[in-house]
């Protein structure tokens, strides 16, 4: 075994976005991208001499080859010791449970999370810190600045390691283990739930479909649901993770995930029903009839976190993202505790739950989690939720709409516009920044603008400042306009439009929530002129 310096030129546009360095397989298929992006990420850390990394992924294609890969580059750059899961797999919750829980110095996701796969599809990247989170926005930026100077990597020319057998090996002088990606996990879900009462619900005959959506959360949700709980078998559909998530989008929403949603309103339905994404880190969850907005799943949670174990103290604090509906702010506010808002992504999470400030966490686009681990957490909120329905006794039906009566309904939507012109959307969000100054005051269709503007978030940790996270049409009564493009997305832009509106009367909790917003959906498309600049006349996405 020989290490190699190689020599290399720069590839524009490795720059991380809300969540990592997500390109087309395509794009990573070219010599020296991956290599480059990896080394970038070295250079960044500096001398990693006695370490630890953490590797694994969503086992998507091109997985198992970018394993091997950093393997043999973190073998070059001295790290006493890798541990990779087993086959390449790792969820992104576990990845971040193994980091904390073995004092590593950081790991690398390879994961795109809930964008498709295969040789067509979507590939990731993604470094997190010794918390167990993902880098915060100084580090991707190094990362970036790395990229855009390097000249070479080095790498060990050995061979393939056999990543399908637990146990130890050694790259040059770096240990190699190969770590079951389950055990670590599960030990610390029987920690936070009462598995006792889960499993005695289904044990009464409860019934459950968990969706895997054929990626990296089924050898989870086999081993905790039908192995620990004792669910019967089949209860987990589609758990065979996928290269290519058997071609479908593993992006968990009433769209994607819409066989779940009729099998959940047929008149057969199970009692619960839930799906989680690419990297097993969102969650959707589904009652008889009854989708769960992301939003209130937090809030609800936040509200009965005391059911569970893990939470029987209390809770510190909630945080959301800024284009999460505010219904967790109500119950903070019944519970005294803060509600920070932040920018959207996971990583603006990891300074408030490491200064002990807040304990729950959550994002409109079906994350959620807390400070167990630095991670959004897609089977975890499944089994929260399992463990308020077996301490209630309860449906879900009937815990959200007393979740309503009690504090109000914040009916919410978010509208996707994907694959975009770049420069349309650069343009529209041009034109409703020029707007914001003027907003304010202004009634518009019966809505007083009590503010408008583009979200600046100060870190109330380390006091930096990440500006430009979306603009955000506030009203009088508490409803939002909210206007941001993606950063996950791989072609073109994606605008997306959240709507949210906060009605108390329990007589007008049954609108659909389309029609409930439809005001607000047509003030936002006259303000941002969505439809004329876009060329489309509807979402290509509704949630
Ligand atoms: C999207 C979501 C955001 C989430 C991010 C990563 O980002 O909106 O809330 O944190 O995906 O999730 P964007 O920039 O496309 O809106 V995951 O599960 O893809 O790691
Ligand atoms: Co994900």
């Amino acid at each position: 075994m020989t290490i190699h310096t190689v020599n290399t030129t720069t590839f524009a546009g490795q720059r991380p976005g809300t969540s990592g360095l997500r390109k087309k397989v395509s794009e990573f298929q070219q010599p020296a991208y991956l290599e480059n992006f990896v080394q970038s990420i070295f250079n960044t850390l500096g001398d990693c001499a006695g370490q630890t990394l953490v590797l694994g992924g969503d086992g998507r294609y091109f997985n198992r080859h970018a394993i091997q890969v950093i393997l043999r580059m973190a073998a070059a750059h001295g790290f006493a010791r890798v541990l990779v899961g087993q086959g390449g797999i790792l969820s992104t919750p576990a990845l971040s449970c193994v980091v904390r829980k073995r004092a590593a110095s950081g790991g690398i996701v390879l994961s795109a999370s809930h964008n498709p796969g295969g040789p067509d599809g979507d590939f990731g990247i993604k470094y997190n810190i010794a918390n167990g989170g993902p880098a915060p926005e100084k580090i991707t930026e190094a990362i970036y600045g790395q990229t855009q100077v390097l000249s070479e990597y080095r790498i060990s020319d050995a061979g393939d390691l056999d990543l399908d057998t637990l146990g130890r090996a050694r790259i040059e002088q770096m240990d190699v283990e190969v770590i079951d990606p389950v055990a670590d996990y599960a030990a610390l879900m029987t920690d936070l739930f009462d598995f006792a009462a889960i499993k005695a619900l289904f044990a009464g005959g409860f019934t459950m479909r968990f969706d895997g959506m054929h990626a990296v959360s089924g050898p989870y949700a086999h081993a905790i649901l039908e192995g620990l709980l004792g669910a019967p078998r089949g209860t987990v559909i589609n758990g065979t993770p996928l290269e290519d998530f058997g071609g479908h989008h593993p992006d968990p929403n009433p769209v994607n995930a819409a066989e779940l949603v009729a099998l959940m309103s047929a008149p057969d339905a199970p009692d619960f029903g839930a799906a989680s994404d690419g990297d097993a880190d969102r969650n959707m969850i589904v009652g008889r009839g009854i989708a769960v907005t992301p939003s209130d799943s937090l809030a609800i949670i936040a509200a009965n976190a005391a059911v569970a174990p893990g939470y029987r103290g209390g809770i510190k604090g909630i945080a959301r993202s800024m284009p999460t509906s505010t219904a967790p702010d109500r119950v903070a506010h019944a519970l005294k505790v803060p509600c920070y808002e932040t920018p959207t992504g996971w990583k603006y999470f990891g300074n408030l739950m490491d200064a002990g400030m807040v304990t729950l966490c959550g994002e409109e686009s079906y994350g959620t989690g807390s400070d167990h681990i630095r991670e959004k957490d897609g089977l975890w909120a499944v089994l929260f939720w399992l463990n308020l329905l077996a301490a209630s006794g309860k449906s879900v039906d009937t815990l959200v709409r007393e979740h309503w009566a009690r504090f109000g309904r914040n009916y919410y939507s978010r509208h996707d516009y994907e694959a975009v012109e770049s420069s349309a959307a650069e343009g529209l969000m041009a034109h409703l920044r020029e707007q914001l100054p003027a907003l304010a005051d202004q009634v518009i269709d019966g809505y007083t603008v009590d503010f408008a503007d583009d979200f600046v978030y100060k870190d109330p940790v380390d006091g930096s400042i990440a500006s430009k996270q979306g603009v955000r049409i506030v009203m009088t009564d508490g409803s939002r306009i909210v206007f941001r493009l993606s950063g996950t997305g791989t072609e073109g832009a994606t605008i997306r439009l959240y709507l949210e509106r906060y009605e108390r009367d329990v007589a007008m909790h049954d609108i659909p929530a389309q029609e409930a917003l439809a005001g607000l959906a047509t003030i936002a498309d006259r303000l941002a002129g969505l439809h004329q600049r876009t060329g489309r006349d509807r979402p290509t996405v509704t949630t």
